[in-house]
């Protein structure tokens, strides 16, 4: 890929931070075997929050061993409506990735965190079943995590944490909505050790946001296959790296009063800007 190419798909907010910051492996994991680039290969650019849409990215990059560069997008500081970060994600969302080898050997930019799973599930062939009949499998869950568990979660922390006052008739709608998800998956997962055969991308995409659902209801108690299904994966190494991705970054900002007032005047209350 051209430099110039490079440089253009990178968010001005991030040219702050100078260069992407490189990956670091959190402490306490083991490092990945990394997969070895072709010859002059680039690694993946994964722009990236540490949030519940974000750690799936960076875990199926740390499971797939994929050499990559992460490039922070501070949501909370407005460097998702950059120009250069809409041109690769034009919804205002992280992530995105940039896949300097895409197909044909050229660069692609891929947004919406389910794209970018089956994206990478199918340029690696790992964790996306080429099978058919367990492919539809995995992508049903993976649709379940995009259209249901990961909205009405996001939607019942938004009334649990930022808009309690007045908003009882909501809160109680979606967190309702969380439990009963919680419950259908906990059917699943009552006869199968993932949900959707082998451990796949439906689980990765899931597992961010049941920690999350966890702050909302006690899973040990009303949800146990769900809790042992979120213990388990959460001991995978390169499931413990992804989450630990750029933790520190948030950590900074949740310890700053004024950074969250910023952020919440960001975050909350957008309308289509002409
Ligand atoms: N459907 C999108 C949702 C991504 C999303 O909501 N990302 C949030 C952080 S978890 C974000 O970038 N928010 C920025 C904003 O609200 O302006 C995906 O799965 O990629």
């Amino acid at each position: 890929m051209a430099k110039s190419k490079k440089s253009k798909a990178k968010p001005a907010g991030a040219k702050k931070a100078a260069k992407p910051a490189p990956r670091k492996a959190p402490a306490p994991a083991k490092p990945a075997a990394k997969a070895l680039p072709k010859p002059g290969a680039r690694p993946i650019e994964l722009y990236y929050w540490p949030t519940p849409n974000g750690w799936k990215i960076s875990i199926m990059l740390e499971e797939c061993a994929l050499p990559y560069v992460m490039v922070p997008v501070n949501i909370g500081k407005g460097e998702q409506f950059e120009p250069e970060f809409l041109r690769i994600a034009p919804n205002n969302r992280m992530p995105a990735i940039v896949d300097p080898g895409g197909p044909g050997g050229k660069p692609i930019s891929v947004f919406e965190s389910g794209a970018i799973l089956q994206y990478l599930g199918r340029k690696t062939g790992k964790f996306y079943p080429a099978d058919e009949r367990a492919r539809v499998a995995v992508d049903e869950w993976l649709f379940w995590q995009m259209a249901g568990l990961g909205p009405m979660t996001g939607q019942a922390n938004h009334f649990l944490n930022y808009a309690k006052d007045g908003n009882d008739y909501a809160r109680k709608r979606y967190v309702d909505e969380v439990h009963r998800l919680l419950g259908v998956m906990n059917q699943r997962l009552g006869g199968n050790e993932y949900l959707a055969g082998d451990y796949s991308i439906a689980d990765m995409a899931c597992w961010g946001w049941v920690i999350g659902a966890s702050r909302m209801h006690d899973i040990g108690r009303e949800f146990p296959n769900v809790k042992a299904w979120r213990e388990k994966i959460g001991k995978r190494p390169a499931v413990e790296r992804g989450f630990a991705l750029g933790r520190e970054l948030r950590e900074r900002q949740n310890n700053d009063p004024k950074a969250q007032e910023e952020s919440r005047r960001i975050l909350f209350g957008q309308r289509a800007r002409a």
